[in-house]
C-alpha cells in the first residue's frame, strides 16, 4: 500500500497556523484520500499531558536542555502511536508544528547546540521526514500584535522579542537549506491569499507523489 503524506505547518506565533490549516484539510479533502491533523506538542493524551507541563506559566526556571527532551518526548509519542501507524495505512497526516520547530526554538531561540538536536532527532525521528513544510513567515512584531488579541500568554509565549527574531531567523534558515521541502508562505497577506497559496501548494505536492 502507498503510504500517506506527511505535511507539517510550522511558523513563529501568530502567524495564523490554525486558520492555514483549515486550508490545507480543505486541498486534502478534494484527493479523496483520509487525512489526519495533530499537533506538536501533543496530539495523544500522555503528549497532551507534557503540552500542558510545557507551556504552564511557573517561578521554578525552565532549563531549555529539560524543554528539549519534553519536544521531543512528546513527538516520539506522537510518531509512533499516531503519525507512523496512520502513513502506513495510507492516511496523510497534517501536524501543526513538528521537528522544524525544535530546531527554531530551542536551537534558535534557545541556543541549544544545533549538533545535539540532530542526535535526538535521529534517534526519535529515525527516517521519517514530512515531504512538505509549510513556513508561514512574517515580521515578529505583527505575528506578536496578532497573538496578543487572545489574552493568557503560555510560559513560551512570555518570551521576548528578540528570542522570537532568532526563531524567525532559525526557520527561514532551515527552510532555505531544504528548498525542495519547504514553501515559504507570506502571512502578512490578507487571509484569502494565504489561503491561495495553500491550496496552490498542496495541489502541486500531490501531482508530484501522485
Ligand atoms: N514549541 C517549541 O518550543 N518547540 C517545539 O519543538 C514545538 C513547539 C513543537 C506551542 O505551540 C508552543 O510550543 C509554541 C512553540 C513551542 N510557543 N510559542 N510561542 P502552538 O503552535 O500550540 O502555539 P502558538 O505558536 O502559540 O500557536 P498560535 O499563536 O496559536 O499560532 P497560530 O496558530 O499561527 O495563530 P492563529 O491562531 O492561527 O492566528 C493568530 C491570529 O491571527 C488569529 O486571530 C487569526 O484570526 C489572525 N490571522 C490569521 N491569519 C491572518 C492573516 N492572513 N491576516 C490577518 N490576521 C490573521
Amino acid at each position: 500500500m502507498k503510504k500517506g503524506l506527511f505535511i507539517t505547518v510550522e511558523g513563529i506565533e501568530g502567524a495564523g497556523k490554525s486558520t492555514a490549516i483549515q486550508s490545507v484539510s480543505e486541498a486534502l479533502n478534494k484527493t479523496g484520500t483520509e487525512h489526519i491533523i495533530t499537533r506538536e506538542p501533543g496530539g495523544t493524551p500522555l503528549a497532551e499531558d507534557i503540552r500542558h507541563l510545557l507551556l504552564k506559566p511557573r517561578d521554578e526556571e525552565v532549563s531549555s536542555d529539560t524543554e528539549l527532551l519534553l519536544m521531543y518526548a512528546c513527538r516520539s509519542q506522537l510518531i509512533n502511536t499516531v503519525i507512523n501507524p496512520a502513513l502506513s495505512r495510507g492516511i496523510h497526516v497534517v501536524s501543526d508544528r513538528f521537528n522544524d520547530a525544535s530546531f527554531a526554538y530551542q536551537g534558535g531561540g534557545r541556543d541549544i547546540s544545533l549538533d545535539f538536536i540532530k542526535l535526538l532527532d535521529k534517534w526519535v525521528l529515525h527516517d521519517l521526514k514530512p515531504q512538505l513544510t509549510l513556513l508561514l513567515d512574517l515580521p515578529v512584531e505583527i505575528g506578536l500584535t496578532r497573538a496578543s488579541k487572545r489574552g493568557n500568554k503560555d510560559r513560551i509565549e512570555q518570551e521576548t522579542l528578540v528570542f522570537f527574531e532568532k526563531v524567525r531567523t532559525s526557520y527561514l534558515e532551515r527552510a532555505a537549506n531544504e528548498p525542495d521541502r519547504f514553501v515559504i508562505i507570506d502571512a502578512t497577506e490578507p487571509p484569502q491569499k494565504v489561503r491561495k497559496d495553500i491550496l496552490s501548494a498542496i495541489e502541486t505536492l500531490i501531482k508530484k507523489y501522485s
